[in-house]
């Protein structure tokens, strides 16, 4: 069954959620039961779709959705999805309030914000709150012992909140290096600990991203936050073999030929005279460009897409809104063309994309722009 949004352009990216549903029932198979799963749906679902992702990572089993900012999770909210979300961003105390008011969760990781948060509540509601470790990533949470104890002596006198979750984050889990992820691990131990000593057990501690999820089960705790594997994605090349099962990529990009012209030698293709033709070529005009994010490295990486399931080249410079590419013979208005995914026997993935690129695998759903219609097959 597919379903879309109202759109009338040849131009399309297809979600496939039974093959997220998959990627998590297969992460789930890793864990024992009281282990709980958030799906993380920031985002707009890594450039799937938040509310269809969410809701399809529910049915498969997530308990949890995770998202960067409070105005994800509460786009989330008024389409009607009521599992507890966490942000995983910091929040403006402000907004504590319409956090608690809809079971939001917050991330907390200063004493300072746990007054304001406080004093903006004042007692009306009580606010789940994950308290943020940094135990390398240099990102959000707290570094230093007495900062954490500091922390908890505030936390402490603060009754609007409560203290659900510990977490910290990895920044190497996706290498084959483990030193760094070892260290990262051993100094949230210790963290665990010190939080413990102050509020005694905590409801739900969590660490792994999907690497770490895939590759050390063992040391994930009670939760996991699983981002690029649960699209089908793998968090880097160098881990694919360490995977236990093989993932499912839930999207794939595509478009139709709209205009094809038999073009003699010696004709300009597009902007800048930057492809002329060597002979006589069939060149065909394919609605996508870099205002779909798109972008016009493609072109200048030597990209290829598909048509009939054969790896044709684009020409010339990509356009805002279109681009050329050259075929080997005639194929009528209206074939299809894919840039990400396969036909008949022929893959582009998205990990090759984001080779060409020279980016990683996460940057390619998320930079397809809002215009390129999200179509769901379930
Ligand atoms: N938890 C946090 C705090 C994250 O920032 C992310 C992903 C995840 C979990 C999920 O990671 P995964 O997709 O590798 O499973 N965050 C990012 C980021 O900030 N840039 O790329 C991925």
């Amino acid at each position: 069954m597919a379903f879309k949004q109202a759109s009338r352009r040849d131009t399309w990216a297809e979600v496939r959620l039974d093959c997220i549903k998959y990627n998590i029932r297969m992460t789930l198979q890793q864990f024992h039961s009281d282990v709980s799963l958030m799906a993380m749906v920031k985002a707009d679902g890594y450039g799937h779709g938040a509310v269809e992702t969410a809701k399809a990572a529910i049915e498969a089993g997530a308990e949890f959705l995770g998202v960067a900012l409070l105005d994800e999770a509460l786009e989330l909210r008024d389409e009607g999805i009521e599992a507890p979300i966490l942000v995983l961003g910091r929040t403006n105390p402000e907004d504590a309030l319409i956090a608690a008011q809809k079971d939001i969760r917050l991330t907390a990781f200063q004493k300072e914000w746990l007054e304001e948060a406080e004093s903006y509540i004042k007692g009306t509601a009580r606010l789940n709150v994950h308290i943020k470790v940094d135990t390398g990533m240099g990102r959000f949470g707290m570094a230093e012992e007495e900062e954490i104890e500091e922390f908890m002596g505030v936390l402490r006198h603060c009754c609007s909140l409560h203290p659900e979750g510990l977490y910290t984050h990895f920044a190497t889990a996706d290498s084959k290096k483990t030193e760094f992820f070892e260290r990262q691990y051993s100094c949230f131990l210790d963290n665990i600990r010190l939080v413990k000593d102050h509020i005694g057990e905590v409801e739900y501690i969590h660490c792994g991203n999907s690497a770490a999820s895939l590759r050390f089960p063992e040391r994930c705790f009670n939760m996991v936050r699983i981002g690029i594997s649960m699209y089908g994605l793998p968090p880097s090349k160098e881990i694919i073999d360490d995977i236990p099962f093989t993932l499912q990529p839930a999207f794939s990009l595509h478009s139709r030929i709209v205009q094809i012209k038999e073009v003699p030698q010696g004709q300009n293709i597009g902007y800048g005279q930057a492809y002329i033709t060597t002979e006589k070529e069939w060149i065909a005009t394919i609605p996508i460009g870099y205002a779909d994010g798109w972008y016009r490295q493609h072109a200048s990486k030597g990209a290829e897409v598909l048509v009939d399931g054969v790896r044709v080249p684009i020409v010339g410079r990509i356009c805002m809104d279109q681009l050329m590419v050259r075929l080997p013979e005639y194929r009528p208005v209206g074939t299809k063309v894919t840039m990400v995914g396969s036909q008949n026997q022929e893959t582009i993935s998205a990990v090759e994309v984001a080779e060409r690129l020279d980016t990683i695998p996460y940057e390619i759903p998320c930079m397809i722009s809002k215009r390129v219609p999200r179509i769901y097959v379930s």
